[in-house]
């Protein structure tokens, strides 16, 4: 692959570069992603069903089953070639400012500090009515299967359910998260924007803010983006073959 020479000088002279993240970071680890049309998680289940807090008011087990499936998953995954570049960058860059939308741990396992998490996290659930972190035990009893329906456990304050630590649609985002990733955007040089749809606000908004305060941003992904503007580019090509190759 042959990237544009003035890009390699932005990207070589960068004071500040932020990298945004999506589900497309962790697909080469054998995560899926959500809206890829056939392998995406949305393609095969609702995410009204799953993914608010009124899925998991109606149905517990089913939502608890559903994130346990995946936390087992991530804990069986490891991060990919993408993920190491990332934490790679910030040996040659000044400042690297990791931005995520995905709620695995595959970043910090790479070796990148002070992740900002916009969407939660699976390693982090905590309790529905008072809030407190919730320990998990390192094995589940059963280890759960895709589909299969599982109990969540009780808070030990307040005997409230346990519920996952992500950020379902109508949440709102944890504020210190996503006043740092608008802070780091607005200040950054330049912005990869790696492996996302970025259809989901606000996250959205971090590589807007970005380009509207003059830095340039890159998007990897396999899929055209839509784009436009003498600030924007496309590397087109998975993250764990692209990445490797900008970074070196
Ligand atoms: C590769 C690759 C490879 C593949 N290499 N790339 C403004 C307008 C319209 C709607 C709204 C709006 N503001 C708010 C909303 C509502 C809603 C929203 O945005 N809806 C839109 C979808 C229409 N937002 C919310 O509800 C948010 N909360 C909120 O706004 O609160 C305020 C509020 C309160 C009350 C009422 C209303 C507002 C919360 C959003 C939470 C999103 N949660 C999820 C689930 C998390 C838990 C879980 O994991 O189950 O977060 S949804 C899901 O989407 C997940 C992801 O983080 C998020 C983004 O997806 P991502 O990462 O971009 O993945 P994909 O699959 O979409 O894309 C993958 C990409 O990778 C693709 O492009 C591939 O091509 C690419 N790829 N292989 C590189 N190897
Ligand atoms: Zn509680």
């Amino acid at each position: 692959m042959v990237f544009d020479q003035g890009l390699l000088a932005q990207l070589r002279e960068a004071r500040h570069v932020v990298v945004f993240t999506g589900a497309g970071v962790s697909a080469e680890s054998g995560i899926a992603t959500f809206r890829d049309a056939l392998s995406g998680l949305w393609s095969r289940f609702d995410p009204m069903q799953l993914a608010t807090p009124e899925a998991f008011e109606d149905d517990p087990e089913l939502v608890w089953g559903w994130y346990e499936s995946r936390r087992m998953q991530v804990l069986g995954s490891l991060p990919n070639p993408g993920h190491l570049a990332i934490a790679e960058l910030a040996k040659r860059v000044p400042q690297v400012t990791v931005v995520t939308q995905n709620v695995d741990d595959l970043h910090e396992r790479a070796g990148s500090a002070n992740v900002l998490h916009l969407h939660g996290s699976l390693h982090q659930p905590r309790c529905s009515r008072c809030a407190q972190p919730f320990r998990m035990p390192p094995a589940p009893p059963v280890e759960p299967a895709e589909g299969r329906r599982l109990a969540p456990p009780h808070c030990e304050h307040c005997g409230g359910q346990v519920r996952p630590g992500v950020v379902w649609f109508g949440e709102s985002l944890p504020v210190d998260a996503l006043e740092a990733a608008f802070a780091a955007a607005a200040d950054c040089d330049v912005l990869l924007s790696v492996g996302t749809s970025g259809v989901v606000y606000p996250a959205a908004q971090v590589p807007e803010i970005a380009l509207h305060s003059g830095a340039a941003v890159v998007h990897v992904n396999p899929e055209p983006q839509a784009f436009g503007g003498q600030h924007e580019w496309l590397l087109a090509g998975a993250a764990g073959e692209v990445l490797p190759l900008l970074v070196q």
